[in-house]
C-alpha cells in the first residue's frame, strides 16, 4: 500500500510524514536539496502554568447564571470576561528544525518517484542522474526511537552529499566531529510565559567507501558508495509541571541522551534497524485488512488519483485512505508519548493554526475515534494519561472558577494541561472531563479491561463530581442542566452562551450513568452512585423542535440554514450511542432532520463527523458521499475542506482530525457495536458490493472479519476475545450454527458490554406529530462465545 508521487515535493503538504509517535519528519524528496522537516512531541513553547480566571468563582457563576435565565445573553456574552482566561489562552506546538542534504548536480534529474509505503511505514525516494539510479530510504524507527535517511546509488563512488541542520528557534548548532552535528534549540516564550523546553538534537552520519568529513556547520560526504543518516531528538520535557532540570544541566543530559541514542542504534547494522523497525509497525498495522477491489486508477500517481475519485472509479484510494488513517495514528501516537495534537505530530509553522494544541469540543477526541475500532489500541495510550493528567489540573479550575469538587476541562489543553476557558465567551464551554471520561468508558467497554478501569474511575469520578455539584436547576423547566455553557462555537441570535445546551444535557448524562456503571463494577462509591443517580434523574431529556429537528438548545432556536461545522446537539447519536434507530426511533429521523439542514459540504473534520453520524443513521450511500466530498483535491477555488496530495486532511488549513474522522467513519460503515448488537454491513454503500474487512473490533472484544459479495455477507469470523453473548444483527437472515435467533429485539442482550443506556422520552414541541424512519428488517442472533475462541461460518 503506497502513496506515491512523479515529482518531488513543492510545498510542506506534498511532503509525506513518517513518524515514531516521539519525533517524525516530513520527507521532500528533492534530489538537489532533500529536505526533512522536523518535529518532536515534546516541543512546545512557554512553561508550566495554570489559566483559570481568578474573577470568577460562585458569586460570578451566580451572576451569570441569574443573566442567562433572565434571557440577557448578550450581557452574560459579556460578563463571560470574568470567566475567560486573563492571560494565557494555551501555547503552541513547534517546529524542531530542518535536515537538508544538498547533492551537487542533482538539479537536473529524470524518473523520479517519491513514495511512502504505509505497509512498512518507510518512503523511498528513487530518481536517476547521468545515468546513475539513487535511492533514498527514510524512516522513523518505531524500535529504535531514531529516525534513518539510508543514500544509495547502484555504481560506486557516486555518494556525495553535505548535511546541514537549520532552525527557527534560538539554538546552538556544533560540530562534534568529523560525522556529526549537534544542535541544542530552545522554544520561544509564550504569552509572557518562558520557553523552557529544550530539543537536542543528535545527527550522525556513516559512510561506506569514500570520506566523510566536517565542514564549519556541515558534514561532508565525498565519492561514498552508501551513506546512513542517524537523527535522534531529545527533549528536557519531564511532565506537565516541570523540565528534567535547571537549563543549564537539562542541555547537557539531553545532548548526552541524544548521543548515546545514536550509539545504541548504530550497534545494529542498517538492516537490522529497518527489520526491527518494519516488525514493530506490522504488529500494529496488519490486524486490519480492507479491500473493496482495485482498478488500473491504482497505478496512477496519489494526486491524480485523489483529482480523479469523484468519478467513482477507484476503490482502492478509499482503502487506502483508511489504512493511511491508522498509519498515522500509528506514527504520532505511541505510549510514553504526547498525545496526537492538531497536526498529529507534523508542524512546520512557529505560530501554527490553533497553536497545534489540543481542542477538545471535537477535534482532540475525533483523532482517537479509529483507536478501538480498528484495532489500535496501544495508540490510545498518550491519550488516557493525558486524561489523568488534566484530572489533576482541572481540580484547581473547578474549585476556584465553580466552586466544585473534581475536576473541569474547557474547549483546550496544551502540553502542559491548561484547563481554564479561552479565547472568548464561547470557550466557557465546562463539558471537556465529559466527553474525555465518556471515550474512556468505550475504551472499557471495547476491551472489558477491568484494571484500566481501575485506573480511569479517578478521572470518571472527579469529572462526575464536578457536574453533581455544578448541574443547575433551570428556572424555566425545573431541569438539571449546565450553566452557563455553549454550543460549540455556535451561536443563537449571535450569543454563544446559554443554559443546558443539548450536547452537555447528552455527555453529562452519559458521563453520570457511566461512572455508576464503573463504581457498580469496581464495587466502590455506594453513596456517590445514589448522588449521581438522583442528579441524572433530574437532567434535562432531549427535544424535538418546530421543524422535527433534534434541537440544539434548550429553546427551539434551530435554523435549518445554520450550516455550522460543527454538529454537537448529535453528539448523542455519534461517538455517543443515546440515539437508537430501533429503541428512539423519533429522536433518530429528528437527528437525520438536523444533519440534512447543515448540509454537506464543511470544514475536513466536519465531514469526517458526518461520515460517522450517516453511518449511525445507516446510510451508507450519504456516508459514501462525504467520503467523496473529503476526498476531493483542496485547492483555492474549493469551498470547504477536503484532501492535500499527500493525503492529509485540511480544514482548510492542515489539520489531522478529518483524516481520523473518516478512517472510523469507513469502520463504522461496515461494523457498529454500540445498540445492544454487533451490526454487520449496517451502512453498506452501493459502491461496495463486493469487499474484505478483517480485524474490526466490536465492543465486548470481538474481533470481526467479514467477506460480502453483491452486497451479501459470504463470511463471518468472530474471534472472542473475552468471551461472552455475541448479538450478530444483520439486514440479512444468517445461518449461524450455534446461535438463537433473537425473537423480538426489545429482549436485552445478557452481554453487559451492551447494556443499553435508557435516555428520557423526549419532548416534542407544540402539537407537532414527530416522524419515525423507514427501517430495513434487521435479524438478530445471540452466539455464546468463549474467550480465545474463533468461530467461522460461511452464507
Ligand atoms: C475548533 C473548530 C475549528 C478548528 C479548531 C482547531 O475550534 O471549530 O474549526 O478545527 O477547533
Amino acid at each position: 500500500m503506497k502513496l506515491w508521487y512523479d515529482q518531488p515535493a513543492k510545498v510542506w503538504e506534498e511532503a509525506l510524514p513518517i513518524g515514531n509517535g516521539h519525533i517524525g519528519a516530513m520527507v521532500f524528496g528533492i534530489p538537489a536539496k532533500e529536505h526533512l522537516q522536523l518535529n518532536h512531541d515534546e516541543f512546545w513553547s512557554g512553561s508550566p502554568y495554570t489559566n483559570y480566571n481568578r474573577h470568577a468563582g460562585p458569586k460570578a457563576l451566580d451572576t451569570i447564571r441569574r443573566m442567562i435565565d433572565a434571557g440577557k445573553y448578550g450581557e452574560a456574552d459579556k460578563y463571560a470576561e470574568n470567566f475567560v482566561a486573563e492571560k494565557v489562552h494555551g501555547v503552541n506546538y513547534q517546529p524542531v528544525g530542518d535536515l537538508y542534504l544538498d547533492f551537487k548536480g542533482h538539479q537536473e534529474y529524470k524518473n523520479l518517484r517519491r513514495e511512502l509505503d504505509i505497509s512498512k511505514a518507510v518512503s523511498t525516494t528513487t530518481y536517476e542522474v547521468d545515468g546513475v539510479h539513487y535511492t533514498r530510504t527514510s524512516f522513523a524507527s518505531l524500535s529504535d526511537n531514531i529516525i534513518i535517511v539510508k543514500l544509495t546509488a547502484d555504481q560506486p563512488g557516486k555518494i556525495n552529499f553535505s548535511a546541514s541542520l537549520t532552525t527557527l528557534q534560538k539554538a546552538k548548532l556544533t560540530v562534534t566531529g568529523n560525522n556529526a552535528l549537534a544542535l541544542c534549540a530552545i522554544a520561544p516564550e509564550h504569552s509572557g510565559l518562558p520557553g523552557v523546553i529544550q530539543v537536542a538534537v543528535n545527527l550522525q552520519v556513516q559512510n561506506s567507501g569514500g570520506t566523510v568529513q566536517k565542514g564549519d556547520s556541515t558534514i561532508n560526504v565525498q565519492l561514498a558508495d552508501s551513506a546512513v543518516i542517524y537523527l535522534s531528538m531529545v527533549t528536557n520535557f519531564k511532565n506537565y509541571r516541570r523540565m528534567l532540570a535547571d537549563s543549564i544541566n537539562s542541555a547537557i543530559i539531553i545532548a548526552a541522551k541524544a548521543t548515546e541514542l545514536n550509539k545504541q542504534a548504530q550497534q545494529k547494522n542498517y538492516a537490522g534497524l529497518l527489520n526491527d523497525h518494519i516488525k514493530a509497525y506490522q504488529k500494529y498495522f496488519n490486524r486490519v485488512y480492507f479491500d473493496i477491489g482495485q482498478t488500473d486508477a491504482a497505478l496512477l500517481p496519489t494526486n491524480i488519483r485523489l483529482a480523479n475519485f469523484k468519478e467513482g472509479k477507484d476503490p482502492q484510494l478509499v482503502s487506502l485512505y483508511f489504512q493511511f488513517g491508522r498509519y498515522l495514528l500509528i506514527s504520532c501516537s505511541q505510549p510514553g508519548g504526547q498525545a496526537a495534537n492538531l497536526q498529529g505530530l507534523w508542524n512546520p509553522h512557529t505560530d501554527p493554526p490553533w497553536g497545534s494544541k489540543y481542542t477538545d469540543n471535537i477535534n482532540l477526541e475525533m483523532n482517537y475515534w479509529p483507536a478501538e475500532i480498528t484495532q489500535l489500541t496501544e495508540m490510545h495510550e498518550p491519550l488516557v494519561s493525558m486524561v489523568k493528567d488534566l484530572a489533576e489540573s482541572g481540580q484547581s479550575t473547578a474549585t476556584i472558577m465553580y466552586g466544585a469538587r473534581g475536576w473541569v476541562l474547557h474547549h483546550n489543553t496544551d502540553i502542559f494541561r491548561a484547563t481554564g476557558a479561552i479565547d472568548g465567551a464561547w470557550g466557557l464551554w465546562p463539558t471537556g472531563g465529559a466527553w474525555l471520561c465518556q471515550h474512556m468508558w468505550e475504551k472499557y467497554l471495547f476491551n472489558g479491561d477491568k484494571t484500566f478501569l481501575q485506573s480511569i474511575y479517578p478521572a470518571m469520578k472527579g469529572a462526575s463530581q464536578f457536574f453533581v455539584d455544578v448541574l443547575y436547576k433551570d428556572p424555566h423547566t425545573g431541569w438539571l442542566v449546565v450553566s452557563p455553557s455553549a454550543s460549540p462555537e455556535n451561536s443563537h441570535d449571535g450569543n454563544s452562551l446559554s443554559a443546558g445546551t443539548t450536547m452537555d444535557n447528552q455527555m453529562v448524562f452519559s458521563l453520570l450513568n457511566n461512572t455508576i456503571k464503573a463504581a457498580t463494577i469496581l464495587q466502590v462509591d455506594n453513596a456517590f452512585i445514589k448522588a449521581m443517580q438522583t442528579k441524572a434523574a433530574g437532567m434535562a431529556p432531549m427535544q424535538i423542535g418546530k421543524f422535527n429537528q433534534l434541537q440544539e438548545w434548550i429553546n427551539d432556536w434551530d435554523n435549518p440554514d445554520d450550516k455550522h461545522r460543527h454538529i454537537s446537539h448529535l453528539w448523542g447519536l455519534y461517538p455517543g450511542s443515546l440515539i437508537s434507530p430501533y429503541r428512539s426511533p423519533t429522536l433518530f429521523e429528528a437527528a437525520k432532520i438536523s444533519l440534512l439542514h447543515r448540509g454537506d459540504i464543511s470544514t475536513g473534520w466536519s465531514m469526517g463527523w458526518k461520515v460517522n453520524v450517516w453511518a449511525r443513521l445507516l446510510d451508507g450511500n450519504h456516508a459514501y458521499k462525504l467520503i467523496t466530498n473529503q476526498l476531493t483535491p483542496t485547492d483555492a477555488s474549493h469551498e470547504g475542506g477536503g484532501t492535500y496530495p499527500n493525503l492529509f486532511d485540511a480544514h482548510p488549513p492542515f489539520q489531522i482530525d478529518g483524516n481520523f474522522g473518516c478512517t472510523a467513519g469507513i469502520a463504522e460503515m461496515l461494523l457498529q457495536s454500540h445498540d445492544d448488537a454487533v451490526h454487520v454491513l449496517p451502512a453498506l454503500p452501493d459502491q461496495w458490493q463486493n469487499g474484505t474487512m478483517h480485524g474490526l473490533k466490536a465492543r465486548g472484544g470481538f474481533i470481526v472479519d467479514m467477506d460480502w459479495q453483491n452486497g451479501l455477507l459470504k463470511k463471518l469470523v468472530v474471534t472472542s476475545t473475552i468471551g461472552g453473548n455475541c448479538r450478530i444483527r444483520s439486514y440479512q437472515s444468517l445461518a449461524i450454527k450455534g446461535a438463537l435467533m433473537v425473537k423480538k429485539n426489545t429482549d436485552a442482550n445478557p452481554n453487559l458490554f451492551y447494556a443499553v443506556l435508557q435516555i428520557k422520552t423526549p419532548v416534542v414541541a407544540g402539537t407537532l406529530t414527530p416522524e419515525n424512519p423507514v427501517l430495513k428488517k434487521v435479524y438478530e442472533y445471540d452466539l455464546p462465545t468463549v474467550a480465545g475462541m474463533a468461530y467461522a461460518f460461511e452464507f
